[in-house]
Formats: C-alpha cells, structure tokens, sequence
C-alpha cells in the first residue's frame, strides 16, 4: 500500500471518504457516503476471520451505517461536506436531531473505513516499525500492551471497540461503546479491533477472547504506522 499523504489522509476521515477511495466522487454533487471496497479479497482474512463474516460485515453492517447516516445527512449539505473526524470530534455542534443518528452511524461508517484498512492477510509477519517501538516504551513490552488491550476487548460490557489511540503524543488504549470512536474524546485512533458480535459470533460464538486472540495475526501494521505518522506530524 502506498503511503498516504495528509490529503488523502484527511479524505479518508471525511464523510465521502469512501468515494474518494475509490476515486470516482468528483461527478457526483452531493457529497453521500459510500461503501468502500475492501483492500482484500473477502476471504483473505482467513482463518483468523472467516468469508462469510467478512461479507455480512462489509455489505450489510458497514452499509446500513451509511444508509443511515447519509438519511440523516439528506437535508444537512453543509455537514455532508463536513470531514467525518470533525463532525464526531465536535458532536455538539450537531442539531440535536440528527446528533445521536450522526454519531452512531458515521461513527459506524468512520470505525468500519477504518477497520478493514487495519487489517491485512500478512498482518503477523510485518515489521511493526516506529508504533512498534512507542508501544514498547508506553507499556513496557508488546506482550503487556497485547494484554490491556485484550482485557479492553474482552471487557468491553455489550456491543463496542478496543482501541489504541493517541493524544498529546501520548499512546492510550480506550474502550469504546457502541459506534464511539476516540476522535469524540480528543483522540486520533492508531488500532481498534471491533468486539461487537456481528464481527465474530459466526465462527467464535460466545468466544470474543479467541477471536481477539486470532485477530492480532492480521492487524496491519503498515497501516497502523501511517496513522501514527499523520498523528505526530
Ligand atoms: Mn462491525
């Protein structure tokens, strides 16, 4: 993957972000989300997460968030245009009337984007590179960060998300409920494994803690490190 600059960078965050993606928005007048493709085939993943999954995730979970958040934008244009970090970092400014519409399902469109990109099929055998070595210093070691980001996972009551995510320079792993995401507690989010049901009841049922386990085999570090880097410039 090609290393991205602060342009596409913030592309990405914004609520046609998607489009953008996949470069084809430029015709379109309004500004409405749309699904992303996945950077890998839908069984790529396997058998850390399996095809079917992938597929209900990516075209039924992923999509109804945009859906729905691109309703609750219909008659908004100029929040439409707005990025999609900005919107859920300032929730407030929001009309009431859309606000928990916006951050549950742009949260839900913004979390997925982010998602499938922080993943890749070769996720355990990369170098984890300068995030990598800032993990080592915050937590002492990548097994004690390994282990309070699991408890986080594991311990995430109902539906939410892990994350390692940072602010002021300093790395943080935040629990998140729902479709919150860190960027709506002054944070940029580095890694988050999604815990709610629907991305591993199929194969791991009841089991979040092996699904979480299986997960770090395809966490793209790559990815991660861009991220990081953005942060910190
Ligand atoms: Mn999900």
């Amino acid at each position: 993957m090609s290393r991205l600059n602060r342009r596409e960078m913030l592309a990405l965050t914004s609520a046609a972000g998607a489009t953008v993606i996949l470069g084809a928005s430029a015709s379109t007048a309004r500004a409405e989300a749309t699904l992303p493709t996945l950077p890998y085939a839908v069984d790529a993943l396997e058998p850390h997460i399996d095809a079917r999954t992938m597929e209900i995730h990516h075209t039924r979970h992923h999509q109804a968030y945009i859906n729905n958040l691109n309703k609750a934008l219909a008659d908004h244009p100029q929040l439409q245009a707005t990025p999609l970090d900005k919107l859920l970092a300032n929730l407030n400014e929001v009309p009431e009337s859309i606000r928990a519409a916006v951050r549950n399902n742009g949260g839900g469109h913004f979390n997925h984007t982010l998602f499938w990109r922080m993943m890749t099929p070769n996720g355990g055998q990369q170098n984890r590179g300068p995030v990598g070595q800032a993990i080592d210093s915050t937590f002492g070691s990548f097994d004690n960060f390994k282990k309070t980001f699991e408890a986080a996972a594991t311990g995430q009551f109902g539906s939410g998300w892990a994350w390692l995510a940072i602010a002021n320079g300093k790395l943080q792993i935040v629990g998140t409920a729902n479709q919150d995401n860190p960027v709506s507690l002054g944070m940029v989010p580095l890694l988050g494994v999604d815990v709610w049901e629907h991305a591993y009841y199929l194969k791991y049922q009841n089991k979040r803690a092996d699904y979480v386990s299986a997960w770090w085999n395809v966490v793209n570090w790559e990815f991660v490190n861009q991220l990081y880097t953005e942060a910190n410039s």
